[in-house]
């Protein structure tokens, strides 16, 4: 067995519970302690006695002091907490309770959770209000210091020859350069504006610099051009809003990053709305050359997609090999994007002299104008690249491939000076055409909506996208045409506001239906595949132009919930923001992990020029915005 001295250690050491030699040892060390304690002398064991007192009522004063602090500390994390959850956005600059101006809706289940819930768990919605009032100060100061009084330096250290653009326009064109008086609510509501697009760039910045597109959720990028898409779509936003260090620094990135030169194949219609019309608007707004350069660079690299059989330009074009083409399955392009590309290249000659872009484009406009085809003034979506005639004719839309074919009728006229009939005539035409063949109202409510027509049978279905039209109606009236325009222009607004408000995360899916029917219960239904946002502008595009003609508030008010919609379910913490596939679950809206380019290009600017008071930040009698939300001159105004 085990040897003496082992079994000794063990018995005494690792007593096992319950066993006699664990008590015997409590009684034998209470025993040898009052021994000791009776060996002292009075003095010792008084002074042992005070000492032990006065160490136990440190204790209790110590121990409330900790704990007050703790319990402050764990207060104070309970009410952030706490406002994340119910108060996700400032409810100090919210205009209206959340449902007011809604139309009553048979409440959802989901819609009874929303109250009290936070964002989608995977995105940091709390709203970082930096309060940058002194920085906005600090910048109007900066500009008068710099020259603003005189319109010749700008503060962006650009130099501006008021000669050379002839309607004057960089002289008052971002607040940093006028002395606006702005209510308090305007301001936050800007200042707000200004911190979205400060943390989308820092989302841009951080992972994508120099790439097309913010992933933002994978904290990385996509390519789609490989030329900075974003960067270049962002300039004149960062200039309106006066962000001028990030400007600078996309400014320097365009001087010794951004090349042209580059094997790859480019959509015309997108590279020229976002790139070749962001550097024309960025110039007229700066004044610096540098873009300008860049612009005519891009521009006349796009030249070969118009080396057609029929003139009407291919979709795709190598900007480096000079060769162009139309997409692998067809000859044919979309209607609406070779008829929106011609304030960009119009724009174009104008500036250089060189009447090649404006003839090319024209030559679309002429011969679209004569096609057969159209439906009351209405085209269909596809015009073949060899026989220069529509194809898959009978289907009529507002929507995607025909949309922007309307607005740029309506802006050639203006951009020219109202002197071009033959736009203002195919555009009167169509809002005919639109008012006959596409207009219905839902039911129960009666909102009045653009459906679709295919082969003669109405479709009730209407894309977001066909928000841009309450805008461009708007724009017409205020130049002179039909009152009624503006009348139809408004009741639209109030269609795609609903189309935002009546779902569950205040953000409007790409595509609604609307009920028709007797004793239908609501207005908008949306089919599962059409529940996505991608951060689209149309709406708030329309809501800047209602305010600025109406001066009506509710506008501003509408575009301020929808920011913060965006704030507290497209948000990303680490920067950007992203779209999303599921606008009607505000638990999981499920992000796409993508910031498109217009959401810096359009929906920011147009949201910050719906808040500013400012009738002269970029004038609507000496700017016309093309489809990217990029302002051009008016020539009339150029003398
Ligand atoms: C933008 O590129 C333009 O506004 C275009 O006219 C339509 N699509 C997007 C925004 O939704």
């Amino acid at each position: 067995m085990y040897p003496p001295s082992r079994q000794d250690y063990v018995s005494l050491n690792l007593p096992e519970p319950g066993s006699g030699s664990y008590n015997n040892s409590k009684q034998w060390r209470r025993q040898s302690f009052w021994r000791k304690w009776k060996q002292l002398s009075r003095l010792q064991r008084s002074l042992i006695l005070f000492t032990l007192v006065l160490l136990f009522i440190c204790g209790l004063a110590s121990y409330s002091t900790v704990s007050k602090h703790l319990r402050d500390l764990t207060e104070k994390k309970q009410d952030s907490d706490r406002s994340s959850l119910l108060r996700p956005i400032d409810s100090h600059v919210l205009p209206e309770p959340a449902n007011q101006g809604r139309l009553p809706l048979p409440e959802q289940p989901s819609q009874r959770k929303l109250s009290n819930k936070r964002g989608p768990p995977v995105l940091h919605n709390r709203l970082q209000n930096k309060g940058n009032s002194s920085e906005v100060e600090e910048k109007v100061a900066d500009s008068k210091k710099d020259g603003g009084d005189g319109g010749v330096i700008s503060w962006r250290g650009a130099v501006i020859d008021t000669e050379q653009n002839t309607d004057g326009d960089n002289k008052d064109v971002s607040p940093s350069n006028k002395d606006v008086k702005v209510s308090d609510k305007s301001g936050s509501r800007l200042e707000e504006v200004q911190e979205a697009f400060r943390h989308a760039w820092k989302g841009y910045k951080d992972f994508a610099w120099g790439h097309d597109e913010l992933r933002p959720v994978s904290k990385s990028y996509s390519e789609w051009f490989g030329l900075g898409l974003t960067l270049i779509d962002a300039l004149d936003t960062m200039w309106i809003l006066g962000l001028k260090e990030e400007f600078e620094e996309a400014k320097e990135w365009v001087a010794t990053e951004l090349s042209f030169n580059k094997n790859v194949d480019v959509n015309l219609f997108e590279s020229t709305i976002r790139i070749l019309g962001g550097l024309l608007s960025t110039y007229h707004l700066t004044g610096d050359t540098l873009f300008l350069d860049k612009a005519k660079d891009i521009g006349s690299r796009l030249m070969p997609a118009f080396n057609t059989q029929s003139k009407i330009p291919y979709s795709d074009v190598n900007i480096g090999k000079g060769s162009a083409h139309p997409p692998r399955w067809t000859s044919d392009s979309t209607v609406a994007e070779v008829t929106s590309i011609q304030l960009e290249f119009r724009e174009l000659s104008r500036l250089t002299e060189d009447p090649q872009y404006q003839s090319a484009v024209s030559e679309v406009m002429t011969q679209v104008h004569k096609l057969d085809g159209k439906l009351d003034g209405l085209v269909p979506m596809f015009i073949n690249t060899n026989s220069g005639q529509f194809t898959h004719q009978g289907i009529y839309t507002l929507g995607a491939r025909a949309d922007s074919y309307y607005e740029y009728l309506l802006k050639q006229w203006i951009q020219g000076g109202k002197k071009e009939n033959q736009f203002l005539e195919d555009y009167l035409q169509a809002v005919e055409g639109i008012k006959k063949n596409l207009l219905q109202k839902s039911s129960p409510n009666g909102l009045t909506f653009v459906g679709e027509l295919s082969h003669g049978q109405f479709s009730p279905k209407m894309d977001h996208l066909v928000c841009f039209l309450p805008g461009t109606l708007a724009l017409g009236a205020h130049n002179g045409l039909p009152a009624e325009h503006m009348e139809l222009a408004k009741q639209l607004m109030e269609t795609c506001y609903q189309m935002y408000v009546q779902m569950e995360t205040g953000l409007s899916p790409e595509i609604v239906h609307f009920n028709m029917h007797q004793g239908s219960t609501r207005d908008v239904d949306v089919k599962l595949a059409d529940r996505h946002n991608l951060l689209r502008p149309e709406t708030v595009e329309s809501l800047f132009y209602l305010y600025r003609f109406t001066k009506d508030q509710k506008y501003q008010d509408w575009g301020w919930e929808i920011l913060q919609s965006f704030n507290k379910f497209t948000k990303v913490s680490s920067g950007g923001y992203t779209s999303i596939n599921n606008v009607r679950d505000p638990e999981y809206p499920s992000p796409r992990d993508k910031m498109e380019s217009f959401f810096l290009g359009e929906t920011l600017k147009y949201l910050y020029l719906l808040f500013s008071d400012d009738l002269d930040l970029i004038s609507l009698d000496r700017y016309v915005f093309n489809t990217e939300a990029h302002p051009l001159p008016i020539w009339s105004s150029t003398g």
